[in-house]
C-alpha cells in the first residue's frame, strides 16, 4: 500500500472528498423511501422511487404481499438494487382466485375497473358480469371496452346494448383502425385504472396503442381454440403521459369470483336495485315464486332475462349462503 506521505497534497484533498461522496451516498442508500411498485415477479419487484428510479428489490421475509399500484417503502442497497420492508395501507386491492383457490391480489390502489371484451374471443355475459360484480364490490367505476371493432359482428353489439341500457359506459374500440381511442383516453385521465378480460382481447394491445413510447409485448390468438395465449404474464403498472397510471394484467379465461353473499352479487346487477324489497315475499330467490318484481320486470321487458339469469348462475356458483 501506498503512504499517505508519498500522496500530495492534492491527492489526498481528492481522497478525502470521494471518501465523504461515498459515506453520504452511503447513508442516503440506507434511508427508507417511498416508492411505487410497478410490477412483481415471483420473490422481486421493481419499485420506482419519486425521481423515477427504477430499483429491483427483494421482499423481506414475512411480508404480505405486495403487487402493482402498492406503495410500499424500500431501501436501497445500490444505485439499482433494494429491500421492501413494508407496504403502504392501500385504498384497494383486486383479489382473485387462481387454479389452486387461492386468492391472489392483482393490483392495488386503483380507481377505474377497464373491461375489456372484444369481438374475438366472442364474449359471454357471464364473463362481464363477473366483472362488475367484482368492481361493484371494490367500489371500481367499471368501464367497458369493446375491442376488435373492425372486426364486424353483429352479437356482441347485441350483447354491449343490454350493458349500454342499463347505464354502463361502453367504448368501442378498434386498436388496427385507431377507433375509439380518444374517447377511452379521455376516461383515463388522472385516474389508476386497472385493464382486465380474456386472454387475447388486446389489454396490452390497447395500452401499447395509447402509450406509444413504451414497449408491451402483444400475443397473438390460437388459430385453433381462438383463445388468447396468456402473453401477458404479470400485473404491471404503466404512467400515462397525459396524467394517471394504467395497469395492464394477465388474461384469464374465466375472473374466479372470492366467496360472496347474495347480497353481494346482487350489488353488481344495479338495474334489480330498484325492486329491491318489492317481492311479496321477503326471502324470495327471484326464481318462481308469485309476486316476484323482478320476474315481473323480465315480462315487462325492463330487466334482461339473460342477467336475471347470469345472477342466478352466479349466485348458485358462488354464493357462500348455497
Ligand atoms: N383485429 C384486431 N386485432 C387486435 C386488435 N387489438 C389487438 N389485436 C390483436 O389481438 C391479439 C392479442 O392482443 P394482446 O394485446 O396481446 O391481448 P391481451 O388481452 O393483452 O392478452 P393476454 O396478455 O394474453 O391477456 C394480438 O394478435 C393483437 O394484434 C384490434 O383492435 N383488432
Ligand atoms: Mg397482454
Ligand atoms: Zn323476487
Amino acid at each position: 500500500m501506498m503512504s499517505k506521505r508519498k500522496l500530495t497534497q492534492q491527492q489526498q484533498r481528492r481522497i478525502a472528498v470521494q471518501h465523504d461522496n461515498r459515506l453520504m451516498e452511503a447513508a442516503h442508500l440506507k434511508a427508507a423511501q417511498e416508492g411505487l411498485l410497478i410490477v412483481r415477479h415471483g420473490a422481486k419487484a421493481w419499485v420506482e422511487n419519486e425521481h423515477e428510479q427504477l430499483f429491483l428489490c427483494s421482499l423481506r421475509q414475512n411480508l404480505e404481499s405486495p403487487v402493482a399500484g402498492d406503495r410500499v417503502i424500500f431501501r436501497a442497497i445500490s444505485a439499482e438494487a433494494g429491500v421492501i420492508t413494508a407496504i403502504q395501507p392501500r385504498h384497494t386491492v383486486i383479489n382473485r382466485l387462481d387454479a389452486n383457490q387461492e386468492l391472489k391480489p392483482l393490483a392495488a390502489n386503483v380507481d377505474q375497473f377497464i373491461i375489456v371484451i372484444a369481438v374475438k374471443p366472442e364474449p359471454s355475459m357471464e364473463v362481464i358480469d363477473r366483472y362488475l360484480v367484482a368492481a361493484a364490490n371494490l367500489h371500481l367505476t367499471p368501464i367497458i371496452v369493446c375491442n376488435k371493432m373492425d372486426l364486424q359482428d353483429d352479437k356482441v353489439l347485441k350483447l354491449c346494448a343490454v350493458y349500454e341500457s342499463i347505464g354502463y359506459t361502453v367504448v368501442f374500440t378498434s386498436v388496427i383502425e385507431h377507433r375509439g381511442l380518444d374517447a377511452l383516453k379521455k376516461l383515463l385521465v388522472d385516474k389508476t385504472s386497472i385493464f382486465v378480460g380474456q386472454s387475447g382481447v388486446g389489454k396490452s394491445s390497447l395500452i401499447q396503442a395509447l402509450i406509444p413510447e413504451e414497449n408491451l409485448v402483444i400475443g397473438e390468438i390460437s388459430e385453433l381454440s381462438e383463445l388468447g395465449k396468456h402473453t401477458t404474464t404479470a400485473s404491471r403498472l404503466y404512467h400515462f403521459k397525459d396524467g394517471g397510471d394504467f395497469i395492464d394484467s394477465p388474461g384469464v379465461r374465466r375472473f374466479n369470483l372470492w366467496a360472496m353473499t347474495r347480497a353481494d352479487i346482487f350489488k353488481g346487477f344495479v338495474e334489480f336495485k330498484p325492486y329491491e324489497g318489492r317481492c311479496k315475499f321477503r326471502n324470495c330467490e327471484h326464481t318462481r315464486e308469485p309476486g316476484c318484481a323482478l320476474q315481473e320486470a323480465v315480462k315487462k321487458g325492463d330487466i334482461s332475462v339473460d342477467r336475471l339469469n347470469s345472477f342466478h348462475h352466479l349466485v348458485t356458483t358462488h354464493s357462500i349462503e348455497g
